[in-house]
């Protein structure tokens, strides 16, 4: 009896533990775009992923209604054509290596601006997160 109760409990927790894992998420900071120079339809986007959940993450695309083509590049400007986030593993978007590069910018921005980008994950799930525009002129950052 007591034997049979401790195995239905090991499921439960081994259901819980599941649910918990399943409803992880990655959690993205200092999500920043670089004020593009005047006129320019492109402009990069910086941030940093972490993967919290007990499995890999692997991001496909991102979207933003600010631009008509968002893509991931390298610090060599070539595309990547996804991101794979180990369990546990960080990742940073960030000015000279790899980031995200906005295409097509049809609206004006400036200092403070928050553009909405939509992370696509391979697992159908979507996150959505505001990049706030900033002058990284005064920091001596490229691009
Ligand atoms: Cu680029």
């Amino acid at each position: 009896m007591v034997v049979r109760w401790m195995k239905v409990l090991g499921m439960l927790g081994l259901l819980l533990w599941s649910g918990i894992s399943q409803a992880c998420d990655i959690e993205i900071k200092d999500a920043r775009l670089r004020l593009p120079p005047p006129m320019a339809d492109t402009a990069a986007a910086y941030m940093v992923l972490q993967n919290g959940c007990a499995h890999e993450r692997v991001l496909r695309s991102v979207s933003s209604p600010w631009a008509k083509m968002v893509m991931l590049h390298d610090a060599a400007m070539h595309k990547m054509p996804k991101l794979v986030l180990k369990a546990g593993q960080s990742f940073a978007f960030q000015p000279r290596e790899a980031h995200i590069m906005l295409m097509g910018v049809g609206r004006v921005m400036t200092a403070g601006t928050h553009v909405p980008l939509v992370l696509h994950w391979q697992d159908g799930r979507v996150q959505t997160v505001d990049a706030v525009v900033q002058d990284m002129r005064q920091m001596g950052q490229g691009e």
